[in-house]
């Protein structure tokens, strides 16, 4: 007889729903992902990506044992070897390279799993305990991230549910069906009772497809375009003087400064019609409650920090923060406090500072030889949730880092990615149906526990279990060393944060006590305790205290080499650079490819189908061109990020990409690249 069980589980993707999961498992194996009906967020909806998670799981690619390299460098050709000479020549050579300078050793890690346990516990003991680099964590969301922090004090925001209630939504540099469905929903529903949605994007995404009205402007233009809305807002009086005068600090300042920015102004900057944002300005102005969705879209550019700071501005003249479904959600990832330190343990450090390298930087970081100023050679590279290879910017670089000779590589994985190709020692790791976690959402305000469902796979161990033995290997003695994957669990969350660790066994999922209008009486989180529209902090490092247009490093217009700017948003069915390999899901997308707007392709003899070439002075690309309306005048869209190995001329758009960095957060910018498009063959069309 079958034996059927129900497990639940969190989706663990670095995706801002965080979906409660139940997995159905057959003797053993697992057979099917469905979304938790029970979890209000999740309403036992999941994304096609997470709903085919067994196909993953089973996938005949799963790394199922340790190897070692035994071709060059990035050949990837591997041979199988037991646990104990993995772990003792990881051990070994790290004990070797850190008995010179730990700092020459560099983890790096990202949000392949967004588990507190998986993602950051033992992990983060076993490099503090050793000494190694600290590795500033910018890849993503880092300019927003500060952005918040220094306006409204964090990542901190709207309940994402109250968006059903809102009149006018603005979804600002986010492609919501595609990345943040659950989201989407909330909309939805707003629409259906009448609510206004306008999407400020680039792109004619599937969401602006969608939305009542869409703002195509430039790619980092966004600050331009909300200092303009604050000139309308200011000149009609469309503001809540009360909520200002109580609530915020610089309003005089900030008029000054908007008033520089009329509708003419930025509408020339941006690439749009001034009415258009006249209009804007007056439903911004005169509706409530009114909601802005923005996302991580419009950050990825020099000026990234500034235009969220610039937005960030807006429901607090307007009083929108007033009401639930008013205000402003980019993450809501500090509302529920997780215990880090506990997890991560920083005090093993002792009195040790090692240096900090930036993960956004990291071609050029590995090329570095050792010297005063940047300190020692990174020998030893040691890689989990993540694949740099393929997502990092400026690939040429980080492709000759990673073929260093003398760098040891160790990557922990769940199959052969771009990264993988250049590892040493290659060890598999656990899916999420395979192991503990425990996770808080950046979309969301619920904490969610994922059991284990099926055993691991073949030899695979957690992240967890893996720093816990090379832990062991490397005489590690602290007690903390000793703590299991569900003893972490426990570990997250203090008693007093309201999260109750039992509720999570039975249900999977606890909603924490959570105010339901973070700010309608104000109490930002800033040290003012007030929306600081004028920031002292940024003052007092040098930087404009006032949000201002800070145009990109490769502006538009400034190349006659390169005259077209590329942006390279994520692709629908893949997730970063996670389910590429995925045959069901890259059937779904195809082939890398290129959007270029009719008039740009005229001009170039390029018609859909033909293979172009994409370049800059950083590296060339070869992908299909569609011509396509979604792309706007000047601009091309490069789609998802593929694995090299899968692209036509084994590269990706991250070819392209510069690792310059964002005016604040010192984050990437990826949308902020001069490109230009040739067609590669004409022979090759389709
Ligand atoms: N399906 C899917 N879901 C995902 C991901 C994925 O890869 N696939 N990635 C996940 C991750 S890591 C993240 S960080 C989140 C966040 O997701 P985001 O990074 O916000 O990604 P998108 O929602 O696609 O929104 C980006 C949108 O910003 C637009 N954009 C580009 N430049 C600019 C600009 O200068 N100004 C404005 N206004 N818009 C601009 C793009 O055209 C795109 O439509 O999504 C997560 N969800
Ligand atoms: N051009 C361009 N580049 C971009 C972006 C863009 O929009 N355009 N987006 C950027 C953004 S927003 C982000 S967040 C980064 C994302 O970059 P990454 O964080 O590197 O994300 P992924 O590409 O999904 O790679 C995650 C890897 O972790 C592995 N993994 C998952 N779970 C586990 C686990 O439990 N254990 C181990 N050991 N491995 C695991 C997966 O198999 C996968 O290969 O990319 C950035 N790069
Ligand atoms: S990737 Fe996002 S939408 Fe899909 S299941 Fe995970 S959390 Fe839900
Ligand atoms: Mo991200």
């Amino acid at each position: 007889m079958t034996q059927t069980l129900t497990v639940r589980g969190a989706c663990p993707h670095d995706c801002p729903d965080t979906c409660a999961l139940l997995t159905t498992v057959e003797d053993g194996r697992a057979v099917k992902v469905h979304g938790n009906p029970a979890h209000p967020h999740t309403d036992g909806v999941l994304c096609a990506k997470v709903s085919r998670y067994t196909e993953r799981t089973y996938h005949p690619d799963r790394l199922l044992h340790p190897m070692k390299r035994v071709g060059p460098k990035g050949s990837g050709q591997f041979a199988r070897i037991s646990w104990d000479e993995a772990l003792d020549t990881v051990a070994s050579r790290l004990s070797a390279i850190s008995a010179c300078d730990p700092q020459a050793i560099q983890p790096y890690s990202y949000a392949g799993t967004m588990g507190l346990v998986q993602g950051e516990s033992m992990d983060r003991r076993f490099f503090h305990q050793l000494g190694a680099s600290l590795l500033d964590r910018t890849i993503c969301a880092s300019a927003g991230g500060e952005a918040l922090t220094q306006t409204i004090g964090g990542k901190l925001g709207m309940r994402v549910e109250f968006f059903a209630e809102a009149k006018l939504i603005l979804i600002w540099g986010s492609n919501s069906i595609g990345s943040n469905l659950h989201f989407w929903r909330y909309a939805m529903a707003a629409k259906r009772a009448g609510a206004r949605l306008v999407c400020i994007d680039p792109r004619k995404s599937e969401t602006a497809d969608k939305c009542h009205e869409h703002i195509a402007l430039m790619p980092g233009t966004d600050a331009a375009l909300a200092l303009a809305l604050m000139h309308e807002l200011i000149v009609n009086r469309w503001l809540d003087q009360d909520y200002i005068d109580s609530h915020t600090i610089g309003f005089g300042n900030l008029c000054e400064r908007a008033l520089l920015w009329n509708p003419e102004r930025a509408a020339a900057v941006c690439g749009i019609n001034a009415d258009q944002i006249r209009r804007l300005a007056h439903d911004y102005g005169t509706t409530q409650p009114a909601a802005i969705r923005l996302n991580y879209g419009m950050q990825r550019v020099h000026g990234g920090g500034n235009a969220a700071r610039a937005i960030a501005c807006l429901p607090a003249l307007t009083g929108a923060w007033r009401y639930r479904a008013g205000g402003l959600l980019l993450s809501t990832s500090a509302t529920v406090p997780a215990q880090r330190s506990a997890l991560q343990r920083p005090d093993l450090l002792g009195p040790r500072r090692p240096r900090t390298i930036n993960m956004s930087t990291i071609g050029q970081d590995l090329l570095q030889p050792s010297s005063p100023s940047f300190g020692p050679q990174i020998d030893a590279l040691v890689v989990y949730n993540s694949n740099p290879v393929a997502v990092a910017p400026q690939s040429a670089q980080v492709v000759q880092g990673f073929a260093r000779e003398d760098l040891f590589t160790v990557v922990l994985e769940h199959f052969q990615t771009d990264t993988a190709d250049y590892a040493d020692i290659l060890l598999p790791a656990t899916t999420q149906l395979e192991h503990w976690d425990i996770h808080l959402s950046y979309g969301h305000t619920d904490v969610l526990l994922n059991r284990p469902a099926i055993e691991p796979l073949g030899e695979a161990r957690s992240n967890a279990q893996i720093f816990r033995d090379l832990g062991a290997r490397m005489g590690f003695r602290d007690p903390c060393f000793a703590d299991d994957d569900e003893a972490l669990c426990r570990q997250a969350f203090a008693p007093a944060s309201g999260v109750d660790f039992d509720a999570l066994l039975r249900d999977g999922f606890a909603h924490p006590a959570v105010p339901e209008a973070p700010f309608a009486q104000g109490g930002f989180a800033t040290p003012s305790g007030r929306c600081e529209f004028f920031s002292q902090r940024l003052a007092d490092q040098g930087l404009d205290g006032l949000p201002d247009h800070v145009p990109n490093h490769e502006g538009a217009g400034s190349s006659s080499s390169y005259p077209l700017a590329m942006i390279s948003p994520p692709a629908r069915n893949f997730l970063n650079s996670s389910f590429v390999n995925v045959t069901s899901l890259r059937n779904i997308e195809g082939e890398p490819l290129l959007e270029i707007p009719p008039t740009d392709a005229a001009v170039r003899g390029v018609t859909s189908g033909q293979v172009v070439r994409v370049f800059n002075d950083r590296g060339s690309y070869h992908c299909k061109a569609e011509v396509s309306e979604r792309a706007r005048p000047g601009v091309v869209n490069g789609l998802g990020i593929w694995w090299r190995k899968m692209g036509l001329n084994g590269t990706n758009v991250n070819e392209l990409t510069s690792q310059a960095l964002t005016d604040m957060g010192r984050g990437p910018t990826f949308y902020d690249c001069l490109v230009e498009v040739q067609v590669e063959n004409p022979a090759c069309a389709a």
